[in-house]
């Protein structure tokens, strides 16, 4: 049992929206179904099916596929404002590209959109959500940089047919978990595990094709249809160990520096600069800079940074302190450039302020230190950053391991991403809590509670967050770790053939606060019955 959420009674402001989100593989099943072909989790657990925990796959996971207007019935019991799902690009285009739409595919997308429009639920689109058709993959997947048009077609043929009613869009879902879990490690598919250099061609491509999905949004369709677009983003807190590693925002700030002479000086920093040379009028021409440089810095900077600051800073390009730090060890270790690729003037233009919100997935906190007993892989992203990070024992946990209830990090985390970012609109696309199971959640209440307290602090203090998404409605295949962790609102039975979604009491307590746009901590459902108000 976590700790309980103080006593309180908070209102959320006007325009403010709530909703829950899934994602294609995680739910929909149907693998095969209509003539959708395989993707890179079809192919990965079919061909090794033990490596996720309990040996499952996602072949029929919650049949959304077939049950779709149950799980809009769902959101109708919560009161949802919007709903996030996914597409799965096979399902869509099955040779990866937009030679042969499958009709059938659209259609599935075009009921589940039409059903929600009835009832006056918003649909958000996720373009990607990690399942990237198989035979792009066996072409390179996000590391062969014509990944760029392959998921601008894609991009372009889901604007075209959803466009008209779907009013937002994410392109992509957590570029850090795609390419550093997926191309650098063994944690995700495709399992490429080429340490320190894969998942640095994937980040680059990456922001470059979401770059290139949003403008084809904000030039051609847009206009005609008004809507918004941005990118989701994995970002936990930080937390240093040591007081010197306590960088500040101003710090880790990338600042341009306009001086005569110096003109095309891009590099800026999270750093201070002396002025090394003053001419006869009193201008700067020369200038010394020194990057910060802490263990910590490096944390935020390689784990979300990386992501963020090409299109949120005024500036562009990955963090100076990261392709200082990259390009050094790189040449260190006998490479003949970079393991981190540049962007061309283009690229970088191109990704520069490509998303109308930041698009949140914010679900813990972690300690940070330097431990010279650790080892690293070389090269490796955890080399490069060379420093390890540990969640303490006394933090209340989840059923998933990485998973500790911290939520002063959700506090401090929206205000450095305010003080970074200039304030952007801030989605939170996913939030949740994982158990074993079991319809009394009270664990997964308190955590809600306690997050959405957090977020509403953050509020107070100026941060511009304007919607929230629950992770997630039901129950669905959480990855390599199978059906085993839970994070519904709805307990999905995987034994029934029609799988039984059951409301769980946290369900309940979202649907109050949704209804009452309150946060009332004392609030006790009536878990007997779910209705439709
Ligand atoms: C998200 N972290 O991933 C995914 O978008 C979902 O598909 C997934 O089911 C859900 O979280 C729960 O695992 C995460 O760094 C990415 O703490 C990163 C973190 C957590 C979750």
């Amino acid at each position: 049992i976590i700790k309980e959420a103080k006593q309180n009674v908070r209102q959320f402001p006007d325009g403010f929206i709530f909703g829950a989100a899934t994602a294609s593989y995680q739910i929909e099943g149907g693998w095969d179904a209509d003539g959708k072909t395989e993707n890179i989790w079809d192919h990965m657990t079919h061909k090794d099916p033990c490596l996720i925990v309990d040996c499952s796959n996602g072949d029929v996971a919650d049949d959304s596929y077939n049950l779709y207007k149950r799980d809009v019935e769902m959101m109708r019991e919560l009161g949802l404002q919007f709903y996030r799902f996914s597409l799965s690009w096979n399902r869509i285009l099955p040779t990866s590209f937009p030679d042969k739409p499958n009709a059938a595919g659209i259609q599935y997308y075009n009921n589940l959109i039409n059903e929600m429009l009835k009832y006056n639920i918003e649909p958000m689109i996720t373009l990607y959500h990690w399942d990237l058709p198989q035979r792009l993959q066996e072409l390179g997947g996000w590391t062969n940089p014509h990944i760029v048009d392959w998921f601008a077609d894609f991009a372009r043929v889901a604007f075209e047919n959803f466009g008209d009613r779907v009013k937002y869009w994410i392109t992509i879902n957590e570029p850090r978990e795609v390419c550093f879990q997926g191309y650098g490690d063994v944690t995700k598919a495709p399992r490429l595990n080429m340490k320190g250099i894969a998942e640095y061609m994937c980040a680059k491509n990456l922001l470059v094709a979401h770059a290139k999905a949003y403008h084809i949004y904000d030039k051609e369709f847009r206009g005609k249809w008004g809507g918004t677009i941005g990118i989701t983003l994995s970002m936990n807190w930080y937390e240093p160990e040591t007081e010197e590693d306590n960088v500040s925002a101003e710090e880790m700030r990338q600042f341009e520096v306009d001086v005569p002479f110096l003109k095309d000086f891009k590099r800026g920093g999270s750093a201070q600069f002396d002025c090394k040379f003053i001419d006869f009028f009193d201008n700067c021409v020369a200038i010394s800079i020194k990057l910060t440089d802490t263990p910590r810095l490096r944390h935020l900077n390689y784990s979300w940074g990386q992501y963020a600051h090409p299109i949120f800073t005024e500036s562009g390009d990955f963090p100076p302190i990261m392709k200082e730090k990259i390009a050094a060890k790189s040449e260190a270790q006998g490479f003949y450039r970079s393991r981190l690729p540049e962007f061309t003037s283009e690229e970088l233009e191109l990704v520069r302020g490509s998303s109308d919100f930041l698009g949140l997935n914010h679900y813990t906190t972690n300690m940070i230190k330097v431990d010279d007993s650790v080892t690293y892989d070389v090269p490796s992203y955890w080399d490069d950053i060379g420093a390890t990070r540990y969640q303490p024992e006394e933090w209340d946990g989840a059923a998933s391991t990485w998973l500790k209830v911290v939520p002063w990090g959700f506090h401090k985390l929206l205000n450095r991403l305010r003080e970074l970012y200039g304030n952007p609109p801030i989605m939170v696309t996913e939030n949740g809590f994982s158990s074993f199971g079991g319809l009394e959640d009270d664990d997964r209440v308190s955590y809600y509670r306690l997050y959405l307290d957090a977020m509403l602090d953050a509020m107070d203090d100026g941060c511009n967050v304007v919607g929230y998404a629950a992770w997630s409605l039901m129950d669905n295949f959480e990855w390599m770790r199978g059906y085993t962790e839970r994070f519904g609102l709805y307990e999905v039975d995987y034994t029934s053939p029609n799988r039984t979604r059951t409301p769980r009491k946290s369900a309940f307590v979202y649907k109050e606060i949704v209804r009452t746009r309150t946060l009332d901590t004392s609030y006790e459902p009536d878990t007997n019955l779910m209705t439709i108000d």
